[in-house]
């Protein structure tokens, strides 16, 4: 039987506003002071990313609604977690420090031909559209995000794995020269570089999305510049910045906050309102720049693309 269900993020009146028309100026100062002073700064340096002629793309019509308003840019860039570069979520100047070119992303393991990659030439290679997702942290604040990528999927198509590949797992840049986080003494006891992982049925999920851009320009390097990834129904820690390396694997990758700290940060993430952190509630989430409290969504409401992928897995703790 087949019955056309319209999802939820498929609403047909486009209820998202463009980032300058939207801007709550009480919010935004609340939620992000600090963001003001760096925004000019900020608008410069992105012309000089060379990939910037590539945007905008296309906005894919099946993600074009988020069911709420996209969160401004000047609160988005500003209100990040990158503990490469600190603790705070006030990690944009720090995060300016990275040099992203030239940036090459390694492309190994079980696959047919390793390769390392220059990020101008895979730029070359894929298809970007523009996403527009809802972000949830596992701090229980969420965002809406327009984001410029291309799918995971593609990707995988173009590394042809073999078939002991049953993982994908990702790492983040190490340069301790630049990134305060990773210099000896502040953290010294994290298991650098960022590691994080999915299965190889996640990674083929149309969902999972490897983001090079947002807002219509190349990323802010607070958000994970030149390269990251965006899985919308996992907590915001397992999207991992700054990737470096993604690795065919046969074993499951263990993040970084796995490592860490294995009783509140699991292998799988996915969001689920009823069930708790150890430490806090996951039921209701703050929207950035809204001042609005709202339920958590089951897979943060992306359930129809992928609560499939978890049958059989019910005793695994599918979320945390
Ligand atoms: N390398 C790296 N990736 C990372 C993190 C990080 O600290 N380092 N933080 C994660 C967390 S907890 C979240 S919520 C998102 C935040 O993305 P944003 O700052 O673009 O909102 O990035 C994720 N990716
Ligand atoms: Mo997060």
């Amino acid at each position: 039987m087949l019955i056309k269900q319209r999802k939820g993020w498929e609403i047909t009146e486009s209820r998202v506003t463009p980032e300058h028309m939207f801007l709550n100026r009480r919010a935004f100062m609340g939620t992000a002071a600090s963001a003001v002073a760096v925004l000019s700064a900020g608008a410069a340096r992105a012309e000089d990313d060379p990939s910037a002629g590539l945007y905008p793309v296309k906005l894919n019509p099946t993600y074009a609604d988020a069911g709420r308003p996209v969160t401004p840019l000047e609160i988005n860039r500003a209100y990040n977690n990158y503990y490469e570069f600190g603790t705070s979520k006030q990690i944009y100047d720090a995060a300016e420090a990275l040099p992203i070119r030239p940036w090459s992303v390694v492309i190994d393991g079980e696959v047919e031909a390793p390769v390392t990659l220059a990020i101008d030439d895979l730029l070359k290679k894929v298809q970007l559209e523009e996403r527009i997702y809802r972000h949830r942290c596992v701090e229980a604040w969420s965002m809406v995000v327009p984001w410029t990528g291309f799918t995971l999927k593609s990707l995988v198509e173009m590394a042809k794995p073999k078939a002991a590949a049953k993982f994908v797992r990702f790492e983040t840049f190490n340069k301790p020269e630049i990134a305060v986080g990773q210099q000896p003494g502040l953290f010294s006891s994290y298991p650098w570089p960022y590691v994080e992982g999915l299965t190889m049925a996640e990674a083929m999920n149309d969902l999972s999305f490897l983001v090079t851009g947002a807002y219509g320009k190349p990323l802010p390097k607070s958000m994970g510049s030149p390269i990251r990834l965006h899985l919308p129904w996992k907590y915001g820690f397992k999207s991992i910045k700054g990737i470096v390396k993604i690795s065919f694997v046969t074993e499951r990758p263990i993040g970084m906050w796995e490592a860490i700290q294995s009783s509140e940060y699991g292998f799988w993430a996915n969001v689920n309102p009823e069930v708790s952190h150890p430490r806090w509630s996951q039921a209701m989430e703050e929207v950035l720049g809204t001042g609005e409290r709202v339920p958590t969504q089951l897979f943060n409401g992306y359930g129809a693309f992928v609560a499939g992928l978890y049958s059989g897995l019910e005793n695994e703790p599918l979320y945390m």
